[in-house]
């Protein structure tokens, strides 16, 4: 047959959310590159994305189902595989009721087809336990919405008209790389670049400023700033008058914090957060892109809200590229996935996904008997991964687990099942950096028995008899119900049958405070959301010390690396994982690089070599988040450190918030 070229869009759990010219030959991925029908996309893409094809057709693949069988998986039809699990599933439900099931999922990577959809009905209708997502951008998303409401950040595109941009807590050349050439283009035309982050990322080599602060310490250093702006005068004090609600408070608050306590604090010079406050002060337009580094620990919801309430303090909205950027997922011009099946949440317990091995050693009446995953790779991806390792492997627990590739999560299941991959699906997705939303059909065949989410959900609703007249099932029933439930939707459905792709109705790029108001209840920004200030432990914005102790000295970091998608495509990765150290403790306990390590504390161990690194600040050690047990010595990754405790906010995991101490193996 002869190759095509068709139109896609890549889901993966990037901001970018990127336009694809996907190449196919009988239906078999031969090449893919970046499309042009978005700005962002610009042609180019990651690595990851263009080598697809190794994760589609690659050794790791799942084909067919598969059933444990005396301790062994072993292939399996899908008729055998649904037995298997509805005849489970209901002996949990007869001994112990359908709380004892939990769904296990995220999704980040995956749109509104594949995440929620048939899944949550099937789940709901069947009573079983509720899962709170809290991953990623749980804190973050509390505190945009607590200050602004689901307002729209400013596109990414917008950032070549600032003349400061402020990196905080983000990495966009690993985690956004479109984002590099504008900033690139920013500077050229003479913009400022600081970098707020614990480590000297490629963006902190080039910028201006970098301050190196001690992972979890953003609290005292954005209050430090925003009092000193208050102090001397220069709050915009007529913008947060008219636009801005507790604004007295937040300047109560900030004013625990001098700029030289904070700068104690986090472990940087005085001088270079006085010339952050200069800088800031009197840069328009300014632009602060966080990220979701700032989160990740015990302090990372007042964290987050304290960075963006510097705009507000500062007066930088009503400009073009001017403001704050985080998730543009909740803005309001997107729609909803939530009513597509309109299936209300139901009364059943909620079990945080970031404790899920307590969850599996401790819960009672009932305690967790079988356990639901898709669109995830726990075993990799949460935190405590010993207990998690060893509740998903016990014989009472029956698991199933529904993936593309053997994951490690899915290697300890009881029954496996073959997933198809996005480019072997219709998806309906939005993007949380680029203001898009993509309705992008399947282009390829998926290999072997592969089943989409809906499809394997669609047969255990019937299974179950929980299928009820009217229920949209098919793609275009599901896509039909989601636009439907926004006001939007007739524009959205307009544009995404001309080009594939649509942009907020109306305005493309809309300026926060000109197109855009924050969607609050009463339209003000909140600076010290109550709602908020109720949920953090001793209010909003307190702030908590680094925990460290003699024992356990260094505060593990556990960022993204370029070329995966947290542990998507890990299976991929023959090398092995490195413990990042600073030059000086290294030195310390007679390290050199290529050494092997063990790095522990009191919930685990991992073994693997060390790299000095110039770029880590003193005290600050690292591992990549999203690796597989194949990557280290002793089969434990960062998660095997990483403890189940909480941020501030919205049961976020704080996965840059471990102890660990460090020595030579013997
Ligand atoms: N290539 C690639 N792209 C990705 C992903 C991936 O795994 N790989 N993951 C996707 C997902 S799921 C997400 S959520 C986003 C994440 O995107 P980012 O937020 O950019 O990702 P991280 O690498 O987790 O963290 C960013 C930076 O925060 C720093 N950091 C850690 N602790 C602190 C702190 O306490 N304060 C401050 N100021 N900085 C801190 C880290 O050193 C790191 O450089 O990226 C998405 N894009
Ligand atoms: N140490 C550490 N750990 C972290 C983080 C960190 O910073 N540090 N970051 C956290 C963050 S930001 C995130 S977002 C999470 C992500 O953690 P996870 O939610 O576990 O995401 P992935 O690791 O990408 O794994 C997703 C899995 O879903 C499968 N999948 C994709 N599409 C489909 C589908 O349509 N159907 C089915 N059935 N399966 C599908 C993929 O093959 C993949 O194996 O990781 C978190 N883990
Ligand atoms: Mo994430």
């Amino acid at each position: 047959m002869a190759e095509q070229t068709l139109a896609s869009a890549c889901p993966l759990d990037c901001p970018d959310l990127c336009s694809l010219e996907v190449t196919v030959d009988d239906g078999r991925v031969v090449r893919v590159t970046g499309g042009t029908r978005t700005p962002i996309t610009d042609g180019f893409i990651c690595g990851k994305v263009r080598n697809i094809a190794d994760h589609l057709y690659g050794e790791a693949r799942l084909t067919t189902p598969l059933i444990r069988d005396r301790g062994q998986l072993r292939a399996a039809t899908w008729g055998e595989a649904l037995e298997v699990i509805t005849a489970r599933l209901k002996a949990v439900i007869a001994r112990s009721g359908p709380t004892a099931i939990l769904p296990y999922h995220y999704g980040g990577s995956n749109g509104w087809l594949s995440e929620g959809a048939l899944a949550r009905r099937f789940f709901r209708r069947l009573g079983a336990s509720n899962l709170d997502r809290t991953f990623c951008a749980a804190a973050t998303t509390a505190a945009t919405r607590g200050l602004y409401g689901a307002i729209p950040g400013v596109a990414l595109e917008d950032y070549e008209h600032a003349r400061l941009i402020v990196l905080w807590g983000v990495n966009p050349s690993a985690t956004g790389i479109h984002l590099v050439p504008i900033i690139e283009r920013a500077r050229a035309a003479g913009a400022k670049l600081v970098v707020v982050d614990p480590r000297r990322t490629p963006l902190a080599r080039r910028a201006d400023l970098h301050l190196p602060v001690r992972p979890g310490a953003d609290v005292p250093v954005a209050l430090a700033v925003i009092h000193a702006l208050f102090e001397r005068g220069l709050a915009d004090r007529a913008f947060l008058d008219k636009h801005a609600a507790e604004v007295d408070e937040l300047g109560r608050r900030a004013a625990r914090w001098s700029i030289d306590a904070a700068a104690r604090e986090a472990g940087v010079a005085p001088a270079d957060l006085e010339r952050f406050v200069a800088l800031y002060a009197a840069s328009s337009p300014a632009v602060i892109r966080a990220g979701w580094g700032l989160e990740r620990n015990r302090n990372g919801g007042s964290a987050v809200a304290a960075v963006l309430a510097l705009p507000a303090v500062a007066g930088k909205f009503g400009v073009r590229g001017g403001g704050y950027t985080l998730s543009n997922g909740d803005a309001r011009w997107t729609v909803e996935s939530e009513p597509a099946i309109a299936e209300p949440p139901t009364t059943a317990r909620t079990i945080n996904m970031s404790q899920l091995g307590t969850a599996l050693r401790q819960l009672r009446d009932p305690p967790i008997e079988a356990v639901f995953v898709y669109n995830c790779n726990p075993v990799a991806t949460a935190p405590n991964q010993v207990a998690v390792r060893e509740g998903l492997a016990r014989d009472d627990v029956f698991v199933v687990v529904h993936e593309q590739v053997m994951t490690d999560t899915a290697r300890l299941a009881d029954v496996v099942l073959p997933a198809t991959a996005f480019l072997e699906h219709r998806e309906l997705r939005r993007g949380y950096g680029a203001m898009r939303l993509y309705d992008s059909p399947a282009v390829a065949t998926a290999p072997g028995e592969a089943r989409t989410n809906n499809q394997l959900f669609g047969a255990l609703i019937e299974r179950f008899g929980l299928g009820r007249p009217g229920d949209p099932v098919d793609d275009d029933a599901l896509v039909a119900a989601i636009l439907g439930a926004s006001p939007h939707g007739g524009a959205l459905r307009a544009q995404l049958d001309t080009d594939g792709v649509a942009s907020p109705p109306g305005v493309d790029r809309p300026i926060a405070f000109v197109d855009v108001f924050p969607a609050t209840p009463d339209g003000k920004i909140h600076l010290v959301p109550a709602q908020l200030d109720a949920q953090a432990a001793e209010g909003l914005y307190t702030y908590r010390a680094d925990p460290g102790t003699d024992a356990f000295p260094l505060a593990l970091i556990t960022p993204a690396l370029s070329t995966q998608i947290s542990s998507t495509f890990g299976q991929l990765r023959t090398k092995e994982i490195a413990l990042e150290l600073s030059t000086a403790d290294a030195e310390a306990r007679g390290l050199h690089d290529g050494d092997e390590v063990r790095a522990w504390n009191d919930l685990g161990e991992v073994r693997c070599v060390v790299k000095i690194s110039p770029d880590l600040r003193p005290g600050v050690a690292l591992l990549p988040k999203g690796m597989w047990s194949h990557h280290s010595r002793n089969g434990n990754t960062a998660n095997a450190l990483i403890p189940e405790s909480l941020a501030d906010l919205a049961g976020q995991a704080a996965y840059n918030d471990a102890r660990v101490q460090v020595e030579k193996s013997r």
